[in-house]
């Protein structure tokens, strides 16, 4: 599926590992261990009708290919990050036909299937400890990649400012190195760019979450982009639009992180979060990526960063911040266990056992919540043909802990009050969004608003929660969404 074909989609995001057994067990799942826990592609498979119910249409699953075995100083490869044997699939989640399954079960659901992919290293545990590269590692198990020479010289990134160091030096530290490929060698290019084909062929892969893209040079890309033949978003873990921008252009996207900080922050800091910094994060992100926000990957959480439970609780505030990649440009992912309330911190915590929740979704105030914000963004796509296509817009606001976005035909009115205190937001006339004369409902409680005659509009929260307005008239046709309206 092209990047377009993506763009009405919602992805939820699964380590793999952390999400369902195969033969439906609840094995206990203590993160801070490291360990596998069980989960399978087959667990994922048997839930589908989980995701699908909250309204996802796709789904990311951590990195599939074979990774180093048994454990290292940073414990197992749960996560899937450590390949070994590119040619050969991590029985730990099951077989190849388990994969080729999960994959046509997306497909005869609807569903779209992305793969996490690692193309910048490989790993295994260091032989000899007290022995210098390259003589410290078995090149044998580094399947096809067998010798040193496929390999950049060893050295570890420690100046992120110096972007050669980036690209040729080593993620990782000498007690686990992740063996950093010779991308500038082009058998080692050649090998990738026909992996990467195979791997879509033979799993029918409708997407690519691209692993540490910013470690190998920017024209490695398009090549492999076009091998693919699917969209692919890649991982560029920074805070900054212009750094980040120019892998657009080879890839079709990326995660979109420089706006994540700027949500992380906004949210997490009280009333003193600034607001505004996410408008002018969104705005440089809309003038600087190619295709603009339109493809990106629209995320607040992920593996490797503290869910935002860990540090807000205030359940009003835990509602904006999770409306924000449904009403933002992009297309938004959930990371799973987000909506069952998980709170884990840094890495190891944030990979809870998803089956610990039972799959509930009765009294989930979260899992409406999704559901709700999903069914509206179907609507808002449905309702208005440009919709995916119409950039968002910031209506500036009067206080600094507020947020208003439109994107027709919604409006999006974001607080950090938290539940306790006040918050309102106006939008002038001249914002030329409404003639005076439509009822507006906020689709996540059905209550109706109605701006002034002249277009204006004053609305105030309640108990600080985010409202979504749309016009009464873009929800007629839907069954689901504030049916009585
Ligand atoms: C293991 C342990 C952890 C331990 C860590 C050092 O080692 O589990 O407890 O803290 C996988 C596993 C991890 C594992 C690592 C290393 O491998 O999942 O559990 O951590 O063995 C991707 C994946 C990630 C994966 C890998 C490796 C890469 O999403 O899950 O990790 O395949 C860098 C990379 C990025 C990578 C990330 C983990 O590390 O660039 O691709 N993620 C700065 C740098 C970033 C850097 C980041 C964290 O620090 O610029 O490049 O990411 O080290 C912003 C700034 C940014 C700054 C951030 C922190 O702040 O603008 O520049 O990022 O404001
Ligand atoms: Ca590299």
């Amino acid at each position: 599926a092209s990047a377009d074909d993506w763009t009405n989609r919602a992805i939820y995001q699964v380590v793999t590992d952390r999400f369902a057994l195969g033969n439906g067990s609840s094995p206990s799942c203590d993160t801070s261990q490291k360990t596998y826990c069980g989960g399978n592609w087959q667990g994922i498979i048997n839930n589908l009708d989980y995701i699908q119910g909250m309204g996802f249409d796709a789904i990311w699953i951590s990195p599939v290919v074979e990774n180093v075995q048994g454990t290292t100083t940073e414990g197992e490869a749960y996560h899937g990050y450590w390949p070994q044997n590119i040619n050969s699939l991590n029985s730990n989640f099951g077989s190849a036909d388990d994969l080729k399954s999960l994959s046509s079960a997306l497909h005869g659901k609807g569903m779209y299937l992305m793969v996490d992919v690692v193309v910048n290293h490989v790993v295994a545990n260091p032989t000899n400890t007290s022995s210098v590269w390259p003589e410290t590692f078995d090149y044998s198990l580094l399947q096809p990649f067998g010798g040193s020479n496929s390999f950049h010289t060893q050295c570890f990134i420690d100046d992120y400012n110096n972007q050669t160091d980036v690209e040729q030096c080593w993620l990782g530290d000498s007690g686990l190195p992740l063996l950093d490929l010779d991308t500038e060698n082009s058998t080692v290019v050649d090998t990738m760019y026909s992996w990467i084909k195979n791997l879509v062929s033979d799993y029918n892969i409708d997407g690519l979450r691209v692993d540490t893209a910013k470690h190998i040079r920017q024209d490695f890309w398009p090549d492999f982009a076009s091998n693919a033949g699917v969209y692919t978003v890649g991982e560029i873990l920074i805070g900054n639009v212009t750094y980040a921008a120019p892998y657009t252009n080879g890839l079709d996207s990326v995660l979109d992180y420089p706006t994540y900080y700027a949500v992380y922050d906004a949210f997490t800091n009280g009333t003193s979060g600034n607001m505004s910094a996410i408008a002018e994060m969104v705005t440089q992100a809309q003038d600087q990526y190619n295709h603009g926000t339109f493809y990106v990957g629209s995320f607040v959480e992920n593996q490797d960063n503290p869910r935002i439970q860990s540090t807000v609780t205030d359940q009003s505030i835990v509602k904006n911040v999770m409306t924000w990649p449904f009403i933002n440009d992009g297309i938004p992912i959930l990371y799973y266990g987000q909506e069952q309330g998980y709170q884990g911190g840094n890495d190891p915590a944030n990979r809870e056992a998803l089956w610990l929740s039972g799959f509930n979704t009765e009294n989930k105030p979260l899992v409406t919540h999704v559901k709700t914000l999903n069914a509206a963004r179907k609507q808002a796509i449905s309702y208005n043909s440009s919709f995916l296509t119409t950039k968002a817009a910031f209506i500036s606001q009067s206080s600094t802990s507020t947020l208003a976005v439109s994107k027709p035909p919604f409006l999006a009115l974001l607080t950090n009050a938290g539940t306790s205190s006040s918050a309102s937001w106006s939008i002038p006339s001249s914002a030329g969004l409404y003639t005076g004369s439509e009822t507006l409902v906020d689709v996540l409680t059905c209550e109706t608003v109605t701006p002034s005659s002249d277009g204006s509009l004053s609305v105030s929260a309640s108990s600080g929660l985010p409202k979504v307005l749309m016009p009464a008239e873009a929800l007629s046709k839907s069954g689901s969404l504030c049916s009585s309206q």
